[in-house]
């Protein structure tokens, strides 16, 4: 991935009917997304000889945390959906899965429940640390500790992510989430070292 460009987004905006709608997809994708992008470049202290990464762990601005944050999500986020989702993880994956929570669905779960939890605009993650797999929550557009943690799923509860469709009733847009993860990605990020 080229950072600072937009990624191109690897199916059309009405690819995640009906689980996610096209339109929900075309705002997040070319208004809130690219805004982001847009206005991390305009701080003060981006600073574009760094990598995303390296920019979100040593510059702690709050227009790069905010909008550089916002731009690693939904790049990550974008990657995690697709029309061809096998429903759930397989090989090592799973089995990390089910050694940390003891089956997929309980694991799904308290996923689940870490997004409807999250008060306000967040995120829920699952990320790998040195420790194992972990859920976590954060507010706003903090990004998970990339330090130490790699994201294996992201899921965006932003009402921009779902207002369109579901207005308030988040736990109908997190069941529509579910039939749309890319576990093949996310089993990538899990081999990630
Ligand atoms: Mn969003």
């Amino acid at each position: 991935m080229v950072d600072y460009e937009l990624i191109k987004l690897p199916y059309a905006y009405d690819a995640l009917e009906p689980h996610i709608d096209a339109e929900t997809m075309e705002v997040h994708y070319s208004k809130h997304y690219a805004g982001y992008l847009e206005n991390l470049k305009k701080a003060p202290e981006f600073d574009p000889t760094k990598s995303i990464k390296e920019l979100l762990t040593t510059v702690q601005a709050p227009a790069v945390q905010n909008n550089g944050g916002g731009y690693y999500n939904h790049t990550q986020f974008w990657l995690m959906l697709t029309p061809n989702s096998a429903k759930k993880p397989s090989g090592e994956l799973l089995k990390a899965i089910e050694s940390k929570y003891k089956t997929f669905e309980d694991f799904q779960k308290e996923f689940t429940q870490a997004g409807l939890t999250q008060f306000g605009s967040g995120w829920a993650w699952l990320v790998k640390k040195k420790s194992g797999l972990e859920i976590i929550k954060k507010p706003n557009q903090m990004h998970p500790d990339l330090q130490e943690a790699t994201p294996i799923l992201g899921l965006d509860v932003w009402e921009h992510a779902y207002y369109l469709k579901n207005q308030n009733r988040r736990a109908d847009y997190i069941k529509s989430f579910w039939e749309v993860v890319n576990w093949d990605y996310a089993a990538q990020q899990f081999l990630l070292k």
